[in-house]
């Protein structure tokens, strides 16, 4: 794909105490990591796409797996807008945010996906986002991709800016909830000795521009949007380039061709620039 603009210098780096925090909680905070200019172009890119009360839901095609009714109103979705736009592919795979995710993980990291999240207010509709983990989902051999997470417009707590449960990183997996019909998240079936260690971060205030990273085995979650504004967030994951394919069906590697026990070593995931 040419490129028509250069976003990568819009990211900061982020700092050593701004690492130390993800690898200890979970997940950080990285306030004004965007410059305005770059986040103004994403959401008026991913507007001219999705309409500007984002009403147009880009669900991903060939979805494999069911969803129940009500998962869809979790979000109006934009699933990897970079393979429809310039401007989002240079974003997403900028060396800026190569640099925060690989200084985050430790590693070299290799692109997975990325998404447009659109909370709808709860009067149009909008849900929360249930307690989760991201890592039940992935067919990697090992913890440690990542999701940075982006305010594109400025997303009070009660607009529904992520929680975390605080160090919940390294309890190992807790099973997959989205897809369950009893309404139970991971909150629900933590085993007791768990659920009383839990400690929930702060609500964020999150003005345009900021962004949270946060760990695959972090449990998250979201409130519902208690605005009447759209929230609108950008998120790009990424997982460390030496993590192996485990064969485990999901839509976004099955039918790549990818070797079971080899690293994701294919276009679709490249390595990003630091
Ligand atoms: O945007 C949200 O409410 C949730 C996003 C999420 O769960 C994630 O990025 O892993």
């Amino acid at each position: 794909m040419q490129s028509t603009m250069t976003l990568s210098d819009g990211v900061r780096d982020v700092t050593d105490a701004e690492v130390a925090a993800y690898q200890q909680n979970g997940w950080t905070a990285l306030r004004g990591l965007v410059d305005p200019k770059v986040v103004a172009t994403l959401l008026q890119r991913l507007k001219s796409r999705m309409g500007d009360q984002a009403e147009i839901d880009m669900v991903p095609k060939g979805e494999k797996t069911p969803r129940p009714p009500t998962a869809k109103k979790l979000f109006t979705f934009y699933d990897n807008p970079a393979e429809d736009d310039e401007a989002i592919h240079d974003f997403a795979y900028s060396r800026g945010i190569g640099r925060v995710l690989s200084r985050c993980a430790g590693s070299k990291v290799r692109a997975y996906n990325n998404v447009c999240y659109v909370k709808m207010p709860v009067a149009r509709e909008g849900g929360k986002t249930p307690w989760h983990q991201d890592w039940p989902y992935y067919p990697f051999d090992r913890m440690g991709s990542l999701t940075i997470w982006i305010a594109l417009v400025d997303v009070p707590a009660e607009m529904g800016t992520m929680r975390f449960v605080n160090g919940s990183h390294l309890w190992g997996p807790q099973g997959r909830i989205i897809h369950r019909t009893d309404g139970k998240d991971t909150m629900d079936i933590l085993p007791d000795y768990l659920r009383e260690r839990v400690e929930i971060s702060p609500p964020l205030n999150l003005k345009a521009g900021d962004a949270t990273v946060h760990n695959d085995m972090t449990i998250h979650s979201a409130p519902v949007n208690a605005t009447d504004l759209p929230r609108w967030v950008f998120s790009v994951v990424a997982f460390p380039a030496d993590t192996l394919f485990t064969g485990c069906p999901q839509r976004r590697t099955d039918d790549l061709g990818l070797a079971i026990n080899q690293p994701l070593d294919h276009p679709r995931f490249p390595i990003l620039p630091t």
